[in-house]
């Protein structure tokens, strides 16, 4: 059985040479990207059982995904591999400073064709968390109810469900955005979202008040990322804040993956909320400091060293 569950669309990612804005970009990097993968790569190495459900194209760059996410220790046994459809991409460029460019060849992809039929409650048996992003609804009418299955079958399996809306712009404009993931946040258990975020999801509420709502309809905890890159959790009990660890940013893409992954290790672990956000910031500054989603990603031991030397550093 695997103890973290995620879903999402892993994608073939062609990294332009750091700093060359993509219009430009000559030389790429191959690797994989999505941002639940991410979080399950990130879980493995810090030695939780993780398992991604989703699908691939029955091409090369299927195989190459489903390849790396079990050389990041992540079961893939219920992947499906759809021969019918092709494997996502996408091409980016990346800055420590600037908007970061991305193209997406992903409408159409076997991802975006998941069903909910096809998801099977034994995937989730025996699992404590599932993580979702709020990407995978947002892909097609069929992801969409894949998604509200998986909700349904984690809490059969009595499994949390953390959700980070995660919101891409270029995949759906904000009105979709609106309609299609505010509703799931309220249903989740951990919410991770940034302020931003939480502002384009409820245009006409302060973000203040989002959280309380959510709070009082049943998340244990939501989180927080501000833009001045500091994090708050608010739960029943009160409310913590966490500065962002200064490090110098190579690629800022995967910070959130990665801040989720800090957090939800430390929340698993039953740590206080305080630890699960310097967790949460330390992993988010490891993963910034390289170019790629997940090569910053720490082991047990890189998160105990870099604990101690963030913290002081700033004390
Ligand atoms: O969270 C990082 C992601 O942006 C990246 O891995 C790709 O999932 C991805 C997306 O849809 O942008």
């Amino acid at each position: 059985t695997a103890e973290i569950v995620v879903c999402g669309e892993a994608m073939t990612l062609l990294l332009a040479e750091p700093g060359v804005p993509l219009e430009h970009a000559t030389a790429f990097r191959r690797s994989i990207a999505g941002a639940e993968s991410n979080v399950a790569a990130g879980l493995a190495r810090l030695g939780h059982r993780s398992r991604w459900l989703g699908r691939v194209g029955d091409d090369p760059a299927g195989r190459a995904v489903l390849a790396k996410l079990r050389s990041d220790g992540i079961d893939t046994s219920y992947a499906i591999v759809d021969s019918s459809a092709f494997t996502g991409m996408l091409v980016r460029d990346s800055h420590p400073a600037r908007a970061i460019d991305v193209q997406y060849y992903r409408a159409g992809s076997a991802a975006s064709r998941l069903r909910a039929d096809e998801l099977r409650p034994e995937a989730l048996a025996g699992a404590r968390l599932l993580h979702v992003t709020g990407i995978t609804p947002m892909l097609s009418g069929t992801t969409r109810e894949a998604t509200e299955r998986l909700f349904e079958l984690a809490r059969d399996a009595g499994a949390l469900v953390s959700f980070d809306p995660n919101i891409r712009l270029k995949v759906g404009p904000p009105e979709r955005w609106r309609e299609v993931v505010g509703p799931l946040l309220e249903r989740a258990d951990l919410v991770l979202a940034g302020e931003d975020e939480l502002e384009l999801l409820h245009p006409d509420e302060p973000t203040e008040s989002a959280r309380r709502r959510l709070l009082a309809s049943g998340a244990g905890a939501v989180v927080i990322k501000h833009r001045d890159k500091s994090a708050s959790c608010h739960t029943a009990d009160g409310a913590w804040r966490q500065e962002a660890f200064t490090v110098p940013v190579v690629d800022p893409v995967g910070a959130g993956d990665a801040f989720a992954v800090g957090f939800l290790d430390g929340w698993l672990a039953g740590a206080t909320p305080a630890l699960a956000l310097e967790q949460a910031a330390a992993t988010a500054a490891l993963v910034v400091q390289s170019a790629n989603d997940t090569d910053g990603l720490p082991d047990r031991p890189g998160l105990d060293r870099a604990l101690r030397s963030f913290t002081q550093r700033t004390e």
